[in-house]
């Protein structure tokens, strides 16, 4: 079964697609440029869709192709190369690990630590969460709950103490037992966006002080339904943090699904998960040709 089959997550794509094609029987320039305003309203950037236009127009030279019908398969193919980012598409597999968990508040933070811890217990790692989001009470016990029904330890402090304390904590834990993988949870909003932004900082740097043996990811949170604003959102903590991949939630109840084309290509970010739905089970390892394939329904 497709990726998305089912879902709106690409329909409005491939329908404005799909009727491009039928409106132009030839490949002339009414052609193009249609095909490129679908793209841009598909929620992908102008960079990006022009990119995608320039090697659509590269392959049909070479292919000589003459019919609008055969477009299809040949921006398949294009948008996985876009979205295809090799190893890095994979989370890392070496341990020690320490993963940082950041993006703005409901973005899908907790319940993907959730999912990912999961897939990392029943991989045989041990896994340990750390409740660096001390701005709410909820967001505590939100992450305990998840650990109790992943089954794996949560460290947490009171509300309103350091985030930074809570990570320092749960470092010296994950070394003493010899964890494999240490989850951050962090909020995904302070008083005020300079604040948040300075709290990451300090954080970042206090696992790498303090766990300087461990590998790391940085993996930032963006919901798809926001689709512009995830955007904005990743060159914002990208200018703070060495962001390693993207987690895109919410790719089951969305209709703008190309944002995900825009991230990867533009910021060249390699997407690592892509959630879909809230459940445990809900979260799919990213893979550039399953996921190619699913936006054309295969
Ligand atoms: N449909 C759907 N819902 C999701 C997905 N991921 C998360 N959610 C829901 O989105 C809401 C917010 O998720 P959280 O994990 O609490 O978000 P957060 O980033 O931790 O938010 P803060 O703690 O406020 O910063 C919850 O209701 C989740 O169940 C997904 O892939 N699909
Ligand atoms: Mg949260």
């Amino acid at each position: 079964m497709g990726l998305f089959e089912n879902k709106s997550t690409f329909r409005r794509f491939i329908d404005s697609i799909t009727n491009v094609i039928a409106d132009n029987p030839t490949l002339d320039d009414d052609f193009f440029e249609e095909l490129e305003e679908s793209l841009v309203m598909a929620d992908i950037g102008i960079d990006t869709a022009e990119k995608i236009m320039v090697q659509l127009k590269e392959v049909i030279n070479k292919k000589y192709i003459t019919k609008p019908e055969r477009i299809m398969d040949e921006l398949k193919v294009i948008i996985e190369g876009l979205v295809d980012k090799g190893e890095r598409n994979k989370l890392c597999d070496e341990t020690p690990l320490v993963i940082l968990m950041i993006g703005i508040n409901g973005g899908g933070k907790t319940t993907s630590i959730g999912k990912i811890a999961n897939k990392i217990v029943v991989s045989g790692k041990s896994v340990m969460l750390a409740a660096a989001d001390t701005f709410r009470a909820a967001a505590a016990e939100q992450l305990e709950q998840w650990g109790q029904r992943v089954g794996v330890r949560v460290i947490r402090h009171e509300e309103g103490t350091d985030p930074s304390a809570v990570i320092y904590d749960a470092i010296q834990s994950a070394k003493a037992n010899s964890t494999d993988v240490l989850i951050v949870d962090t909020a995904g909003r302070l008083q005020n966006k300079g604040n948040l932004m300075k709290e990451l900082e300090k954080m970042s740097r206090v696992i790498t002080k303090e766990f300087p043996d461990a590998k790391r990811e940085n993996l930032l949170v963006l919901d798809s339904t926001t689709g512009k604003n995830a955007i904005s959102q990743a060159k914002e903590f990208s200018e703070i943090t060495d962001i390693t991949g993207i987690v895109l939630t919410k790719m089951d109840g969305t209709a703008r699904g190309g944002i995900s084309i825009t991230i990867s290509d533009e910021f060249d970010l390699p997407i690592k998960f892509i959630g879909m739905g809230e459940g445990m089970n809900d979260l799919l390892e990213f893979n550039a040709k399953d996921f190619a394939g699913g936006i054309f329904n295969e």
